[in-house]
């Protein structure tokens, strides 16, 4: 069987407009393995697309265990999402190389990915050049604090379209719109629809995702994959309903 690799994945699907899901696990909130495996269960049963592994301050040291974890219970593709380039773990399938293009960091701009640079090298994961941009969500977001950046105004979809356009022109391969874990405000659907517009990349929106309602209107406003994490961790069948609106939504299509 010819493995896929994800951004070939998200590309193919984006190009037959289907939709996808991801569970984030942020190693800090889930440090207990059998609440972790329920995660997992709970996520092959559902058919959840991608597990997403990070968080912006990780304190705890379960990060590889929880990648393991995973790999060693079901296929479902284990995506890094670091939050600095400590966050690296060989045994997932593929990292989000994050760029902040919405911040004027440049540790996290450049700086970090220097670093990490060499060590991926040598590692078999794959490299997903992401333009990762944070847009404002009403409350500081732990990734607002720590990255040092400002995000883009909810309200001003042409600076998110502008910067995502400059991300596509330098080459990066993916978007990624993150209102931040916990936000007040997930990202407008009208932010979302006008980086849909301006770029051929896949986009991923995540971020205040609380609810399969919510999840909905990021993907028709043209998200390709949504993140959930806080929302899970708070109650967990909202996997189950985000995982069954996006099938309603793909099954609609009537591609396979
Ligand atoms: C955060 O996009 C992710 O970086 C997911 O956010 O935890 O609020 O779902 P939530």
């Amino acid at each position: 069987m010819t493995v896929r690799r994800i951004l070939e994945i998200l590309s193919l699907r984006k190009a037959q407009g289907i939709k996808s899901f991801a569970v984030l696990i942020d190693p800090d909130k889930i440090t207990d393995r059998a609440a972790c495996q329920k995660l997992i269960n709970m996520s092959i049963e559902n058919k959840v697309d991608f597990f997403f592994i990070g968080g912006s301050l990780i304190t705890d040291d379960s990060y590889n265990s929880i990648v393991d974890q995973i790999k060693n219970s079901c296929t479902i593709p284990v995506v890094l999402f670091p939050g600095s380039n400590m966050h690296i773990s060989f045994n997932a399938d593929a990292i989000l190389f994050l760029s902040l293009i919405s911040g004027r960091n440049p540790e996290l701009l450049i700086g970090q990915h220097v670093v990490a640079a060499p060590i991926l090298k040598k590692s078999s994961l794959e490299i997903i050049p992401t333009g990762y941009m944070l847009i404002n969500s009403g409350c500081t977001t732990t990734v607002a604090y720590m990255s040092n950046t400002s995000p883009i105004p909810n309200n001003k979809p042409s600076i998110a379209a502008c910067t995502a356009m400059a991300g596509e022109m330098l080459g990066l391969r993916l978007m990624y719109l993150d209102a931040g874990s916990g936000a007040l405000e997930p990202v407008s659907p009208k932010v979302i629809n006008m980086v849909r517009k301006s770029v051929e990349t896949p986009l991923i929106v995540g971020g205040g995702i609380r609810t399969a309602h919510m999840a909905v209107t990021a993907l028709q406003a043209g998200a390709d994959l949504v993140v959930v994490g806080n929302g899970i961790e708070k109650n967990p069948n909202l996997l189950i309903e985000v995982s069954s609106a996006v099938t309603d939504m793909n099954a609609a299509l009537n591609v396979h």
